[in-house]
């Protein structure tokens, strides 16, 4: 049998498909034209082929929801402790040190993240619930007495600033170092471009800020990060790891969920039916929170690497190369979803990867969603419109998704 062939029917070898190539793409997946609008590029890169090629950055794509979930659903083959960015951690050293849960695969993954799902379960969310609800309704109070404010910054940021760095049980000062920071760690996933090399250029700071943060002394009783250093008592893991676990939460659990608030806001606010929607039935903010995840992917991409010769949609891979998965693009193949481009509060959005999937879908998702629902919820029962009332600019981040500025307008219900 030749090395183009595989076999589609068992091993007998009577029915052989030849393999497809993978398609070349001229596309700079990582540029600012792409950022600006990727819709049109991801339906050219789900059309193009299963696997597609991107020779600027020497990487291998998969943009359909079927073989984003196949890649997602098989981490021997596709590993993640090459890094899941653009640098292949076997030939660079990484720019920090890994990640002991996302740059890590079975059997190590197990472990770190068993720690990580305990201390972020449905027991741990339940008494933070209150408080959350709370602090939303003061953040949209506080908007509504001004009527016209910035929607990322005034609501976005600073609902997830006001609960999430005081359930971690981080200190008061240099709170201002976790979005840089975290904007830092999703731009450095991307190839070594503009955005990556300028949020590299002005990482010390924020480096300093979290490396600290993450130790033991610095952490507050009782909070997320405590209950982590916790568990190096009973030797699940060592002192040492403790503080890197921390930094994934650092790293993973405040900017992403910025962008998702941010990205429910820009939804509803631009579609004035599904917001009247959610105000007829409160019960939808849940779900409203979940398409508007799906339907913006605040986390576009991420990478994996091949461990071996592999066949993906019909096309081989050869061992040890990068495959970028276009998340956002599977949110919207309408091989998957019916009228993938419309925004829909009561759509079965169950089942999208904005979360990822397998066995490294974000562990935080319960305290997203959260924070997500509290704040549609508090916004949907307090205030009648939403108004964009200026113009909307775009954030640019190798990784995330999501807006700069969206001036809003709000009127009391
Ligand atoms: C999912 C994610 C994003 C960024 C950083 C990390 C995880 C981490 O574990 O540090």
């Amino acid at each position: 049998m030749s090395a183009k062939e595989s076999l589609s029917a068992g091993s007998s070898g009577v029915h052989q498909v030849p393999l497809q190539e993978a398609v070349p793409l001229q596309i700079d997946p990582f540029s600012m034209d792409f950022f600006a609008d990727p819709h049109p590029a991801h339906h050219v890169m789900r059309e193009a082929a299963p696997v597609v090629y991107f020779p600027m950055w020497k990487t291998y794509g998969v943009a359909r929801y079927e073989e984003v979930h196949a890649v997602l659903h098989d981490p021997q083959t596709y590993c993640s402790s090459r890094g899941v960015g653009l640098s292949d951690f076997a030939k660079e050293k990484p720019w920090r040190p890994a990640s002991l849960i996302l740059e890590a695969d079975p059997p190590a993954h197990g472990r770190t993240r068993a720690v990580l799902s305990r201390v972020l379960s449905p027991a741990v969310m339940k008494p933070l619930r209150e408080s959350f609800v709370v602090a939303a309704d003061a953040c949209v109070d506080q908007l509504l007495q001004r009527q016209s404010f910035d929607g990322i910054k005034d609501l976005a940021e600073a609902f997830p600033l006001s609960v999430f760095p005081d359930a971690l049980g981080l200190k008061k000062d240099g709170r201002e170092h976790l979005i840089p920071y975290a904007a830092l760690v999703f731009n450095s996933f991307g190839p070594p471009n503009a955005l990556r090399q300028r949020a590299q250029e002005l990482s010390a700071p924020h480096q300093a800020y979290v490396q600290a943060q993450c130790q033991r002394e610095n952490l507050a009783e009782g909070g997320i990060g405590a209950k982590i250093h916790a568990c190096a008592d009973t030797g699940e893991i060592t002192p040492a790891e403790a503080p890197l676990l921390v930094r994934s939460l650092l790293s993973a659990g405040l900017d992403t969920t910025v962008y998702g608030i941010g990205a429910a806001l820009y939804c509803l606010a631009r579609y004035p039916a599904e917001w009247q929607r959610l105000r007829a039935d409160l019960s939808l903010a849940r779900n409203a929170f979940e398409e508007a995840v799906r339907f913006e992917s605040p986390v576009q991409t991420f990478f994996r690497t091949t461990t071996k010769d592999v066949v993906l949609g019909n096309t081989a891979i050869p061992e040890g190369e990068k495959v970028l998965m276009f998340l956002a693009s599977a949110n919207r193949d309408p091989r998957r979803w019916d009228n993938p481009d419309q925004f829909d509060i009561t759509r079965r959005a169950s089942g999208h990867v904005g979360f990822g999937s397998g066995i490294h879908m974000c562990v935080g998702q319960l305290l997203a969603r959260l924070e997500g629902e509290v704040m549609l919820h508090a916004l949907a029962r307090r205030v009648a419109t939403l108004e964009i009332t200026g113009p909307v600019t775009r954030a640019f981040n190798n990784t995330l998704r999501g807006l700069e500025a969206l001036p809003l307008t709000i009127k009391a219900a």
